[in-house]
């Protein structure tokens, strides 16, 4: 290996006839430009080396090769590129095997199809989840899965791109052979099995791919059905569909279809949401010991609250739900049976595993006096100032000292209620989004006194939980509700002016969210939304737009999806239709109004929606409530259904640039000064050309 250089990642042994290969490359051994250069010296060197005749490849630490290093996606690609190099090594003229543990995975796996065998670990994982970044298996792995396992198990493979156990993989035919043992001495052990031909070897390329027409029909039905609006999905069916011709055309077109999805903006913003999903995690508390959690209190009963008990009885810890009474109990306890038999049917959990939590880890009690011995209490009771100080001076005269009192409101002012206790520095809150044992994401809101290891401890739990954990300040709705109640109502306005709820929920699910505001207001129920407008309705100011058309809806008592009418109608059964009564409702409050309704594309409707999401979103920034704009991306990707492939809010407004931003919200302040005004943060932006990828960088 060249020497004046850093250290090669790839590490070249010969012991006895053996040429070991090992790949460092920590944290997950990602096939970067040295470890590919690298390994395909070693490859070279083995094979012109005559004291060698098997060459076993394995990873050290945790994992085989993760997958190509994502972080060179973008830059221009330096050789050699993983495809060349794994060509190289099939076309080795002595057996290579490779030896998986960890997560053999994208690329890494890739690596492993170009060798003659395939040997794993039982704790093993093997996967192409390439199209979850945009793209596609690029080396290879359309042309070689299918020649392995037939098509319409490699489409299965590729694009879904799950994970596959060792057990499956090896009945899938996707691996040799199972081993028990250390990769290095795996690797010596089978490198005799093969040398004493007790394991077969071959050439994925050896092998033909039967054609099959219709599995690749089928997929493209149903891509197109499903992901109507993904990119790569597509490439990667046509791909696959070339692996039944020679293998260097298809490589060839594997390669050409894989470079138009790198340079697809999606692969860009699906990449962003992988780093944005890790990046929350770093947080200025970092460094902070946790507190120790076994065992939490939950107050409240109601769907929010059994949600977080749920959580945390799936995570292994011990709760305790507190009610006022027998029968709000008794209902909070049925919740989460029946949650809990929910996650039974996803597979989430076994049947003995939920009898075992229902009996030993879950209690009820009505008297909050049972928290003394907990080391968590979450208060999930209505959002009421005067409710929830009761509650914590309560806490605060009941719990152990050290124990963390977290509270789940949505809006409400944290250092408000952390005043009522003597004990400011253990408050956090901890806003969970519904339904809470399903929703990824957790808003761990740090107050002016909360404690660096309360911080800590909130992102543990997090981690404990499997959720996304994402650092907000306080302020009115924090960060996901904050800029939630701002872009709701650019959805009114554009209803008051001239398009239905329906138009502008399609425009916004054509654009890639799950649902669309109204939908989404239909399933929160209506009637919280209506109390929230009655109470902000005397600070808000007289110069913005009102719109009372929700008001009307919930004076019939129509209050959405639980009470089968909202903005849309929910039959028994079949789709929700748009409901004539509201559109009758919008003409006689345009007629009152003296508006004339006007068309709106879906492109413009769009366009003010998302304009008026970043524009909130950056004075959550230039508030400091969000700490970084990929903080904000997060929220948005694991609490609101944005589209992933958008990378998240701000993410996406870099895709638009902030000169455009501020063009935009400039045009439509013509419309309404008070509603939309330019940012300090986007105007400077917009002069010096920055970015909020940079401030990422910085912060
Ligand atoms: C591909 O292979 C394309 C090819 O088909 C064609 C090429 C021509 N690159 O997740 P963790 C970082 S596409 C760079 O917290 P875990 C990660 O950001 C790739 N960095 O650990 C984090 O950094 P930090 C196909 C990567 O134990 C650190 O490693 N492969 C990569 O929970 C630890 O990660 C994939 O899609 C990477 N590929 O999970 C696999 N992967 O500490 C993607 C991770 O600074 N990776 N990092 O925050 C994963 O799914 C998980 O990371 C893994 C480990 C399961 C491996």
């Amino acid at each position: 290996m060249d020497m004046t250089a850093d250290p090669s990642p790839v590490t070249l042994e010969i012991v006895g006839a053996t040429a070991l290969i090992i790949i460092d490359n920590p944290p997950v051994n990602a096939a970067s430009h040295a470890v590919r250069a690298g390994l395909a010296e070693a490859v070279a060197k083995a094979e012109a080396d005559d004291a060698v005749d098997v060459i076993a490849v394995y990873g050290a630490g945790r994992t085989f090769i993760a997958g190509a290093d994502i972080r060179e996606f973008g830059k221009p690609s330096k050789d050699p590129i993983l495809p060349q190099v794994i060509n190289g090594m099939e076309a080795c003229s002595k057996p290579v095997v490779t030896i998986l543990h960890g997560t053999a995975l994208g690329g890494g796996f890739e690596v492993a199809l170009g060798a003659h065998a395939r040997v794993a670990l039982p704790s093993a994982q093997v996967g192409l989840p390439e199209i979850t970044l945009g793209i596609f298996p690029g080396a290879g792995g359309t042309q070689r899965v299918p020649r392995l396992i037939g098509i319409p198990a490699a489409l299965e493979m590729i694009l879904s791109g799950r994970r596959i156990g060792a057990d499956e993989a090896l009945k899938m035919g996707l691996i040799d052979r199972i081993d028990e043992g250390e990769p290095r001495e795996v690797a010596l052990r089978v490198a005799e099995d093969i040398r004493a031909g007790r394991l077969a070897t071959r050439k994925c390329s050896d092998l033909a791919t039967t054609p099959d027409d219709a599995a690749l029909e089928a997929a493209t039905a149903d891509i197109k059905r499903k992901q109507p609006n993904l990119f790569s999905p597509l490439k990667a069916v046509e791909a696959i569909a070339a692996s039944t011709g020679p293998l260097e055309a298809g490589l060839k077109l594997e390669r050409a279809l894989f470079m138009q999805c790198i340079d697809s903006p999606q692969r860009a913003g699906l990449i962003h949401a992988f780093f944005a999903e890790r990046a929350v995690a770093k947080i200025p508390e970092k460094d902070a010991t946790p507190r120790e959690i076994a065992s939490v209190g939950v107050i409240g009963g109601g769907t929010m609250g059994s949600g977080i008990a749920t959580a945390a009885l799936l995570s292994g810890l011990s709760v305790t739900l507190a009610e006022r009474d027998a029968d709000a109990l008794s209902r909070g306890r049925g919740t989460i049976e029946k949650n809990l038999a929910q996650a039974v049917k996803r597979g989430k959990l076994t049947e003995e595993k939920r009898e075992a939590i229902l009996a030993d880890k879950l209690s009820t009690t009505t008297e909050l006096a049972d928290f003394g011995g907990v080391d968590l209490v979450i208060e999930a009771v209505f959002e009421d100032m005067e409710v929830k100080k009761d509650i914590f001076r309560q806490l605060d005269a009941i719990a152990k000292p050290g124990a963390v009192l977290a509270t789940n409101t949505s809006y409400l002012d944290i250092d408000e209620i952390a005043a009522v206790t003597a004990r400011p520095a253990d408050v956090i809150g901890l806003h969970f989004f519904s339904p809470a044992h399903i929703m990824r994401l957790l808003e761990v809101v740090v107050a002016d006194k909360t404690a660096p290891e309360v911080v800590a401890t909130g992102f543990a739990l997090a981690k404990r939980l499997r959720k996304v954990g994402v650092r907000a300040g306080v302020c009115d709705g924090f960060i996901g509700n904050r800029i939630l109640s701002h872009y709701k109502k650019v959805a009114d306005y554009l209803m008051m002016d001239g398009a239905s709820p329906e138009q502008i929920d399609r425009a916004v699910t054509g654009f890639g969210f799950a649902m669309g505001p109204f939908a989404v207001s239909d399933l929160a129920g209506l009637d919280i939304g209506w109390a929230a407008r009655k109470r902000q309705a005397a600070t808000r100011p007289p110069e913005e737009r009102y719109i009372p058309i929700a008001d009307r809806i919930c004076e019939n008592g129509w209050f959405g999806r639980k009470t089968g009418q909202g903005f849309y109608l929910y039959p028994d059964e079949g789709k929700p239709t748009p409901n004539p009564e509201v559109a009758k409702i919008i003409e006689a409050e345009r007629a009152k109004a003296g508006i004339t309704p006007r068309d709106f594309s879906d492109d413009e409707i769009v366009s003010r929606f998302m304009t008026a999401m970043i524009a909130e979103a950056v004075r959550v920034l230039e508030d400091g409530i969000a700490r970084r704009p990929i903080d904000i991306d997060a929220v948005y990707l694991f609490g609101y259904g944005f589209p992933r492939f958008r990378g998240g809010p701000m993410h996406y407004a870099d895709t638009l640039g902030a000169a455009e931003l501020v063009r935009r919200i400039e045009t439509y302040a013509k419309e309404d000064a008070h509603y939309w005004q330019v940012p300090q943060m986007l105007r400077d932006m917009a002069v010096s050309g920055g970015t909020f990828a940079a401030l990422n960088e910085e912060r």
